[in-house]
């Protein structure tokens, strides 16, 4: 049986796998590291992830996965219902487009605000707080853009049906209003569609 190495909220990337396999109807085997004791970094996970991160989804053969998104087409794969990456030829594409923006666009001053400015991994490396504050004003530029993305009417990111790109914004979105950035404040078309996500039930996974 498959196992996810994994860690409990906040943190984004795993939830994104329990959300997955939650709209799934999958039953995870859910190893829970504890990233406050380093367990992630310790010799047993970097053999599953040499990068040391979470999630990491083993099979039965011993194959390791270890990209949250890359995991989540896995699961997608072998449980195609209800599809999550799209099933026409231009869905995909428009899905896969908006995981790497979204990725990039909103993920990426989070992560460097988090990394640069907060104080909570401030013994992990050689901060540059002015660069980590300073994603502060990019972020909120990308949620900007977001929001007049989403004015359109349509109910989720890509169309009017759930998909991963939803998945990977509503849990990037928590974990940079955890830390601080007020994301949605004033994003009037973000908030609609972020009332939407969080009425699932996979969200309380
Ligand atoms: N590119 C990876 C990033 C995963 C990631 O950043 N995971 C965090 C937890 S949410 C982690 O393991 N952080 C510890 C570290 O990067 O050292 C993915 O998308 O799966």
């Amino acid at each position: 049986m498959m196992k996810l190495y994994s860690a409990p909220m906040p943190a984004p990337n795993p939830r994104r796998v329990r959300i997955t396999a939650a709209e799934k109807g999958i039953t995870l085997d859910e190893v829970m590291l504890d990233l406050r004791g380093r367990e992630h970094k310790a010799a047993d996970h970097l053999a599953r992830n040499v990068l040391g991160q979470v999630p990491v989804l083993v099979l039965s053969d011993g194959t390791s996965i270890a990209e949250t998104v890359s995991i989540c087409r896995y699961l997608d794969a072998i449980h195609p219902e209800p599809p999550l990456f799209g099933q026409t030829p231009v869905d995909v594409a428009l899905i896969d487009m908006w995981i790497r923006r979204i990725e990039i666009q909103i993920s990426e001053p989070n992560k460097m605000f988090w990394r640069h400015a907060h104080p909570a991994t401030a013994t992990l490396l050689k901060q540059y707080r002015d660069f980590g504050a300073s994603n502060r004003g990019l972020l909120t530029q990308a949620m900007m853009w977001f929001d007049r993305e989403l004015s359109d009417g349509r109910a989720f990111v890509v169309g009017d049906v759930f998909n991963m790109a939803d998945i990977v914004a509503v849990t990037i979105i928590d974990f940079a209003a955890l830390i601080g950035m007020a994301p949605l404040s004033d994003r009037v078309n973000a908030e609609a569609w972020y009332k939407r996500v969080i009425a699932r039930p996979s969200y309380e996974a």
